[in-house]
């Protein structure tokens, strides 16, 4: 076990090293929680959760920030379980009870992890192919994630303090002490330490003075340095990172080369996501009769958009910001919906549902809190970019409200009616 782990050396697989990686992985999990957090609880509101209509642009940069940062993981992860990887086989395998539990605990952070930002990063390109709902996993997993994230930090809090600055290993007799690959100078105290770090250590005997020997001999072929590994990962990351971020962040628009969708394609320079042959909503979206019911218990108006265009008309600029992570910009003119929940005398906290023209589907209808139905800024949109709203993009009426995941923003509008208790 000793001999396999030595062919495995390699300066860049430290303790000093799993903390600075591990440092970066996991201040991207906290921020992958948090914003994964924000985002289901805009769908999923427990009863008495309100949320900011302002800035617009929240939800496009938190969402924006989960698919970014969630990117950034996989060549963390990779580069994290390069440097522990001769640590994953440690010998013998179980010492106790607790390190049973311990090794276990490793096992599912593992593994959980890697499901985890894999089903993510199919789910931004709308691949699904596994047989379990994406969002109550990828909930679930985050959870579950954060306490073994919570847990893995408590075990090794002696590493973590020790190797935490830069200086941290290098005390007289620590640093190559705890280096199990750097060879040099490995004295018994050494192997101590490497024990209690990383779990093996140099068998006893004449085996044991023969590879104390090699040990003090630096391997022949030399392994990927520190500073050349540091390279590799920073690379790697930003490469990851910088060629997707641009369908979040407009700046980096010309890098986005993986990213599943890219700004201004798509119908009057908008993306769309589901197109209304999807939906099957051609026919009754462009039926001569349709017409927008807003209701408030009994009462119910209902207009046609030739009524709604002689209101009076307001315009935004609003992203449609999808929960995939892509957003996108736009200018929108149309109806205030307070004006529209006035004329049927809707309480100022009446929650509205929205219902689309769409028969199935997750999306047919939403629902909306008190806090985007009395902001200004949301509007039953009519236009688009200037122009008439496009089929694609719901005509003749559709759902634009600040600060929203573009599933709450309902195509193809049918129906507008106050919540009641
Ligand atoms: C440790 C890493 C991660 C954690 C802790 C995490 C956590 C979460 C949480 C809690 C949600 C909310 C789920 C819900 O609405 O019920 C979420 C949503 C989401 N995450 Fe992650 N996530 C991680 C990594 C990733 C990665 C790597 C990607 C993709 C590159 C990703 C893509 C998504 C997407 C697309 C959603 C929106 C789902 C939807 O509303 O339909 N996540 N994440
Ligand atoms: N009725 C209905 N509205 C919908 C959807 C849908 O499938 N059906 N898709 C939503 C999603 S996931 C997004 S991201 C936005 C996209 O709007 P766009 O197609 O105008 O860009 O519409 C939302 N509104
Ligand atoms: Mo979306």
């Amino acid at each position: 076990m000793y001999e396999a782990r030595r062919a495995l050396a390699s300066p860049a697989r430290t303790p000093r090293m799993a903390v600075v990686i591990g440092r970066l992985l996991g201040v991207a999990f906290v921020v992958c929680f948090g914003t994964g957090l924000y985002s289901h609880f805009l769908q999923e509101p427990l009863p008495w959760m309100r949320f900011p209509t302002r800035p617009a642009l929240l939800y496009q940069v938190s969402q924006g920030t989960h698919i970014v940062a969630g990117i950034a993981c996989f060549p963390l992860l990779l580069a994290k379980l390069y440097i522990v990887f001769p640590d994953l086989f440690q010998h013998p395998p179980v010492r106790s009870f607790l390190h049973l539990l311990e090794r276990a605990s490793i096992a599912l952070f593992v593994g959980a992890s890697l499901v985890q930002i894999t089903i993510g990063l199919l789910n931004t390109y709308q691949w699904y192919p596994w047989p379990f709902p994406f969002r109550q996993v990828h909930y679930a997993l985050g959870w579950v994630l954060v306490g073994l994230l919570v847990l893995h930090i408590g075990i090794k809090l002696p590493i973590i303090a020790r190797f935490w600055s830069a200086r941290g290993g290098a005390e007289p007799g620590a640093a190559d002490a705890t280096d199990v690959t750097d060879g040099a100078d490995v004295t018994d105290a050494a192997d101590a330490e490497a024990v209690r770090l990383w779990g093996s250590r140099r068998p006893s005997g004449v085996t044991g003075r023969l590879l104390a020997y090699i040990d003090a001999t630096p391997p022949a072929r030399s392994t990927v340095s520190r500073r050349g590994f540091l390279t590799t990962v920073g690379i790697a990351s930003a490469a990851a990172v910088g060629l997707t971020a641009g369908q979040t962040f407009a700046p980096l628009d010309a890098l986005n080369v993986f990213g599943p969708r890219k700004k201004g394609v798509g119908q009057q320079g908008v993306p769309v996501n589901r197109t209304a042959e999807m939906a099957r909503v051609t026919a009754s979206a462009t039926a001569a009769g349709w017409a927008l019911t807003l209701a408030n218990g009994g009462v119910e108006r209902s207009f046609s958009r030739a009524e709604l265009e002689a209101m009076p008309q307001t315009e935004v600029e609003l992203p449609i910001a999808c929960v995939e992570g892509w957003s996108q910009l736009a200018v929108w003119r149309g109806v205030r919906l307070m004006d529209l929940a006035d004329l049927v005398g809707a309480d100022a906290d009446a929650s509205f549902r929205l219902t689309s023209l769409e028969q199935r589907g997750s999306f047919r209808q939403t629902e909306m809190g008190p806090e985007y139905v009395r902001e200004p800024l949301t509007l039953v949109a009519l236009e688009l970019n200037g122009e008439t709203l496009d089929l694609q993009h719901g005509y003749p009426a559709r759902m634009i409200a600040p600060g929203r995941p573009g599933v709450l923003q309902t195509k193809w509008l049918s129906r507008i009616e106050a919540i009641t208790a």
